[in-house]
C-alpha cells in the first residue's frame, strides 16, 4: 500500500520511521511519502491559511497549495487512482471496520489540516476529480485535536497494522478488541505473563490449567465482563443485535 501524506509538520511523521511501520516500509509492505504543504506556496513567507470569508475567528487554509501539492502527488503514478483521505473532526468516526475495509485501498493521501481547516472546494473538487479514487472526511473521536497530524498516524497504523505481513502473529491481529468476526464488539480481557506469582497476587488458577475449552470460555465471560464495565455503549448494542454498520 501506498500512503502519502501532506502536512505542514513533517516532522511530526518521524515516529512513522519505528517500530512495526518502519519494519513495513523497510520490507516495502508500504511506502510513505511525507510532503510539505508549504512548498507548494508561492509567496516569500510560504503562506498556507488566511481570513475566513463571512468572518468568524481563526485562521483558514487556502485551496492553492492544496491543489498543488495533491496533483504533483497523483501525478507520480497516472495507473493507480488515490484516494483523498481528510481527517477532520466533524467528519465521520474512523473505527476497526474503517480500518479494515481501507486495506484493500492501493493508495491512501492524507490531507493534513492545521487551523481552522482546509477551503471546502478542496474536498469538492477531488470528489469529483476523475483521476482520484473518491474522498473520505474522517475524524478519530470526539474531542478535538489541533490539527490532522496525530490522528493520520492514528489511522496510518490502524491501517497499516492489519496488512498481511505486517504483524508478525496473523492471529494477535484477528483476535484483538473489535476484530470483526472473533468476538465482535467486545474488548479484550486481562493478560498475563511469568511470574505465575507477582506481589502476593496470583495468575488466575484457569490459564495454569491447560484447558484449552475452559481457558477459552474464562476469556470470553472476562471479555464480556469488561466490556460491560468500561464500554457499556458497546454492550448494549451486542445485546440489542446492533452492529457498527457506519460508511466511513
Ligand atoms: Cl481528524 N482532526 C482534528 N483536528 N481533531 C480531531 C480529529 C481530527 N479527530 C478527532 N478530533
Amino acid at each position: 500500500m501506498r500512503i502519502d501524506v501532506v502536512t505542514i509538520f513533517p516532522d511530526y511523521f518521524t515516529p512513522l520511521a519505528l517500530s512495526l511501520l518502519g519494519k513495513a516500509s523497510a520490507t516495502g509492505l508500504i511506502e510513505v511519502r511525507v510532503h510539505d504543504l508549504r512548498a507548494f506556496t508561492h509567496d516569500r513567507h510560504n503562506t498556507v491559511d488566511d481570513t475566513p470569508y463571512g468572518g468568524g475567528p481563526g485562521m483558514v487554509m487556502g485551496p492553492q497549495p492544496w491543489g498543488e501539492a495533491l496533483d504533483s502527488i497523483a501525478a507520480t503514478n497516472k495507473d493507480v487512482r488515490p484516494v483523498l483521505v481528510v481527517p477532520t473532526p466533524s467528519g465521520a468516526v474512523f473505527d476497526q471496520g474503517a480500518a479494515q475495509a481501507w486495506t484493500t485501498d492501493p493508495w491512501l493521501v492524507f490531507a493534513c489540516g492545521r487551523y481552522e481547516g482546509i477551503d471546502a472546494r478542496v474536498a469538492q473538487h477531488y470528489v469529483a476529480a476523475s483521476d482520484w479514487a473518491g474522498v473520505r472526511e474522517v475524524g478519530i473521536g470526539d474531542y478535538v485535536l489541533a490539527g490532522g497530524e496525530a490522528a493520520t498516524l492514528v489511522m496510518v497504523e490502524a491501517v497499516a497494522r492489519l496488512l498481511p505481513g505486517v504483524v508478525g502473529n496473523e492471529s494477535s491481529v484477528t483476535d484483538d478488541s473489535f476484530a470483526a468476526g472473533s468476538m465482535a464488539q467486545l474488548v479484550e480481557g486481562p493478560v498475563y505473563t511469568k511470574p505465575q506469582e507477582w506481589r502476593g497476587l496470583p495468575v488466575p488458577e484457569v490459564l495454569l490449567s491447560g484447558h484449552h475449552g475452559q481457558i477459552a470460555d474464562w476469556r470470553a465471560g472476562q471479555a464480556r465482563l469488561r466490556t460491560a464495565q468500561m464500554r457499556p455503549d458497546l454492550a448494549a448494542e451486542s445485546a440489542t443485535g446492533q452492529q457498527g454498520g457506519r460508511q466511513v
